[in-house]
């Protein structure tokens, strides 16, 4: 069975978990949790980087003793430090957890003094009054568990497309190995590049469809088959990921690829094309009565409704036929446009690679240049740097930019944006550097107009280059903070300055529809990785993916620009 990061990551989680509902050392418990962080932001396999290289330590914020235990879960899908506590504990506890105002205190209560042990159980008790009995839960917090739980347990659960993509390749790769296999592509919103991905749909060519078919429900990770066909087959992973497998006739591909690569509402307008000139679009082809005229390939779809091929990531129904109607679409930027990345951390704060790690890892990716950005003094939990700091690490940069050839190192800082808008360092030092990428890591919950003049005033710094992770949201962790988008954008737009795309696969900040409002304001969007380690670089492509969604050109992006030019529109900042 292989074993993915995130089965690691869930079992770090589920004893920090259980160690807190048992009351116990809150050092070990959040070594555990950060184990589970850093274990989910690693862009690649746990399990094929120790084949390659067995000390597990080197990866970050793994120490001797959860390195063993890695090692242990990818041998055997578990440890025994879960297992012991499963005994003691019902491990269904861990999801009580989850739900608003129950922590550790309150569910260890509902365990030992009413015997729940599920959220249904749970949800039950609180329908029947009995949790106003027990001490610190009162009407109010039994009315609060019963909205949050009814929430809580008809929300669908949808992946991180980084995670899908964990998932599918390896998928893709077992399909492809059917004898006679043509074609296999994940259509659907996997293909839009869509931020998060509901299930899998997987389209495939074929000789022999039954062999698809059959090996598709022997894929060693299929823990339940929900339905089996001549042609199709709907699975679920372990992960819990629905896998939808459909098999076509390589007549059809295009119709089909086309159908399922969605979304529905741009299928629909794109029918109601068809049906004006008296075709029929469906996912076998396109007809007039019972001719076939098109179907083998999506420009052919494209072409019966006299339109260009429009790039899956467009296809949302947000204009995107009306500007392929007037041939104004796109050219989208692509992976290969980027020629640097500005925002990274090394291990002066809280990234894991040292700056000569960090900066052959860019250069191997192909990037021209790279921007050093630590974090700044206020945020200590990360060691951020002071001036002094700051200005140690330039004249190591400087050093390094003398030797290190075919890639410049730019000297960067990512300051804190202070609640008053001020910047978290003074202005003779920031003046020495490249460029300044602001960015906000507090006061979240000021009020809309509060949080928007603090950016505003930010921008409005002589040194402000670019606005990092513009809205603050960590996709189903945190919603963004409350501010007027329209307006920062406009006030870069003003200002000179410049938005950050933040390609982290939790952020993906800003969104597509920002993107595409930056856009029709001029205001160039930087595609950065916010890089922590070496491997960090590959999250550009989902960088990418969002930009593609939201409109942008290479042109649109700041990152794309030779160095010299980067250099002279970073300086008109100045
Ligand atoms: P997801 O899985 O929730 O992230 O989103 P999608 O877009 O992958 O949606 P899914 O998996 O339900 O269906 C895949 C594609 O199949 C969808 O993008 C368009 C097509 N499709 C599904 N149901 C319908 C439908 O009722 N009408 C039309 N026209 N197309 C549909
Ligand atoms: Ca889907
Ligand atoms: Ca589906």
């Amino acid at each position: 069975m292989p074993v993915h990061n995130d089965d690691v990551a869930g079992v770090f989680e589920k004893i920090a978990d259980l160690l807190e509902i048992r009351g116990e050392n809150p050092f070990r418990v959040r070594a555990y949790r950060n184990g589970a962080r850093e274990v989910r932001g690693l862009p690649t396999e746990l399990a094929g980087l120790a084949e390659k290289d067995p000390d597990l330590t080197r990866l970050p914020g793994i120490g001797e003793a959860l390195a063993g235990k890695i090692r242990e879960i990818l041998e055997t899908g578990t440890c025994q430090t879960l297992r012991r506590l499963e005994k003691q504990l019902p491990p269904d506890l861990t999801e009580l957890l989850r739900l608003p105002g129950l922590g550790p205190k309150r569910v260890h209560a509902l365990h030992y003094d009413l015997d729940i042990h599920t959220p249904e159980q749970l949800y039950r008790a609180a329908k029947d009054g009995r949790l106003r009995a027990l001490p610190g839960f009162g009407p109010k917090t039994e009315a609060a568990i019963v909205s949050a739980l009814e929430a809580h347990l008809s929300t669908e659960h949808r992946l991180e497309l980084a995670t899908a993509a964990r998932y599918a390749e390896p998928l893709v790769a077992w399909i492809e190995g059917t004898d006679g296999v043509d074609r296999v592509v994940v259509a659907g919103s996997y293909r839009r590049g869509r931020e998060t991905v509901g299930d899998l749909d997987i389209l495939v060519t074929a000789a022999d469809a039954d062999a698809v078919v059959n090996r598709f429900v022997a894929y060693d990770e299929v823990e339940r088959v929900q339905s089996r066909g001549s042609t199709r087959s709907t699975v679920f992973l372990r992960s819990g990921l629905q896998a939808d497998l459909r098999v076509v006739q390589g007549r059809s591909f295009g119709a089909a690829l086309h159908y399922f690569t969605g979304s529905k509402a741009h299928n629909i307008a794109i029918r109601a094309l068809a049906r004006a000139r008296g075709l029929k679009i469906n996912e076998y082809g396109v007809f007039e009565g019972d001719e076939r005229l098109a179907g083998e390939t999506e420009e052919s779809v494209f072409a019966a409704v006299d339109l260009p091929f429009i790039a899956p990531e467009l296809r949302e129904n947000r204009g995107e036929i009306e500007a392929a109607r007037n041939g104004l679409l796109p050219d989208l930027v692509e992976l290969s446009d980027l020629r640097g990345d500005l925002h990274c951390h090394t291990v002066a704060t809280d990234g894991h690679g040292t700056l000569e790690e960090m900066a052959l890892a860019a250069l191997e990716r192909g990037l021209e240049y790279l921007a050093i950005t630590e974090h700044s003094k206020r945020l200590t939990m990360v060691h951020g740097l002071d001036s002094r700091g700051l200005l140690q690490q330039l004249e190591r940069i400087d050093k390094l930019n003398e030797t290190q050839k075919g890639l410049r190192i730019l000297k960067g800082i990512e300051v804190d944006i202070l609640e008053d808008g001020g910047l978290d360092l003074p202005d003779a030092v920031l003046g020495r550097l490249d460029l300044v990428v602001g960015a906000v890591h507090s006061k979240f919950h000021l009020t809309r107009a509060r949080q928007t003049r603090r950016i505003l005033k930010a921008m409005d710094h002589p040194h402000f280059s670019i606005l990092a992770h513009p809205t603050g949201r960590l996709i189903e962790g945190r919603e963004p903070y409350d501010v007027d988008m329209a307006r920062v954008i406009r006030h870069a737009r003003d200002r000179g300055c410049f938005l950050e795309l933040n390609a982290h696969p939790e952020r993906l900040d800003l969104t597509d529809t920002h993107c595409q409002m930056a856009r029709e304001e001029g205001v160039l969007v930087s595609i950065n990785s916010d890089a922590h380690s070496r491997l960090d670089f590959a999250d550009l492509l989902y960088g990418v993916s969002q930009a593609r969604r939201g409109w942008l050109e290479a042109k649109d992006v700041l990152n794309t620009r030779p160095l010299p030019e980067l250099l002279q529109l970073l300086g008109k900042t100045m």
